[in-house]
């Protein structure tokens, strides 16, 4: 019995053909995080518009409302026809896969977007949803922007009636739109529930506010045997940030310059802005990028090894926000 049920939970998280998933901890009944890649064999159906994201006037239904700091990347209540430019669907080619449909909606009906809504086999409200279903409707690039972003959420309604054990709905950010994906995965019965990703605190990404671009996707796998009524059907999509308010004068830099840390002939280059982009400084060394991380609030530090022959260092460092371009240097010598 144990030995069938590790088998069955094989097929599902590994699909037909598809990459493996890490699941991690139980973060409310029925609800994991989890990690896995599109599975490769899956078939792009409609690809999304090449006009870049959509910033919709229209703000959402959810819990943004009245908070005129969010800014809306995405917002979908499924009322205005899908995919649209929003979204891209995969799915298996033998099987259905997401569509938008008259059934349970969440605060915009009469429409949401059921997992088994679209295509070969497609299923209408009330009916089931097939054995061994994979599909996923992904949109994207959403940039995060200037990184003057302090918080972020993706959330949606669920209203989710599948197989407890194996059926699966997962909510996904990539920060390529290609593997990577993570977020959470649900089973069971969820009904008329928000639910959300804190775009601060991602599973196995943590904070990805100050990322360049993210993409999202809704999937729904069921595995060989035993299904319910409907399977996932989400509403009121939501993708959006909290902007905080930019600096008003030019980023200020300061350069400090740690000899031989470790090794000889190797600096720390740390780098404090003030006013800054919010991204990482750029810092240059005898004409070679170095890389840096956050060190601290306004800090960045780097490393940069000098060759045998190098008799000094020159270090730059800019950065720039919506008012300007900040700049520093400092030169350090080897005897
Ligand atoms: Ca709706
Ligand atoms: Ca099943």
């Amino acid at each position: 019995m144990r030995y069938s049920i590790i088998i069955s939970a094989m097929v599902l998280l590994l699909g037909p053909g598809s990459a493996s998933a890490e699941v991690g901890r139980q973060v409310a009944p029925g609800v994991r995080e989890v990690r896995l890649d599109l599975p490769e064999n899956l078939t792009k159906k409609i690809p999304s518009g090449s006009d870049g994201p959509l910033f919709p006037d229209e703000v959402g239904s959810l819990s943004m409302t009245g908070d005129e700091n969010w800014l809306t990347l995405m917002a979908d209540d499924f009322e205005s026809g899908f995919p649209g430019d929003t979204w891209t669907l995969f799915y298996d080619e033998e099987g259905p896969y997401w569509d938008d449909w008259v059934c349970t909606s969440g605060t915009t009906p009469p429409h949401s977007a059921g997992c088994a809504a679209g295509g070969t086999g497609a299923i209408g409200c009330g009916e089931e949803y097939p054995n061994l279903l994979n599909t996923f409707m992904t949109a994207g690039p959403f940039p995060l922007g200037d990184s003057y972003n302090s918080a972020g959420i993706l959330e949606c309604i669920l209203n989710q009636n599948s197989e407890t054990e194996f059926d699966t709905f997962f909510m996904l950010i990539s920060l390529n739109g290609v593997d990577g994906w993570t977020g959470f995965e649900y089973r069971g019965v969820f009904t008329n529930k928000t639910i959300g990703m804190d775009l601060a605190n991602v599973p196995f990404l943590g904070n990805i506010l100050h990322e360049p671009e993210i993409w999202v996707s809704f999937g729904f796998r069921s595995n060989a045997s035993i299904v319910e009524v409907n399977g996932a059907q989400i509403d009121d999509v939501l993708l959006a940030v909290v902007k905080s308010d930019p600096p008003e004068d030019p980023p200020v830099l300061q350069i400090s310059v740690l000899k031989n840390p470790g090794r000889p002939r190797s600096l720390q280059v740390l780098v404090q802005v003030a006013n800054g982009s919010g991204s990482f400084p750029t810092v240059i060394a005898n004409g070679l990028k170095v890389t840096v991380v956050k060190f601290g609030e306004g800090v960045y530090s780097g490393i940069y090894s000098a060759a045998q022959s190098v008799t000094g260092v020159t270090i730059s460092a800019t950065d720039t926000n919506f008012e300007g371009s900040g700049a520093a240097t400092t030169s350090v010598g080897f005897q």
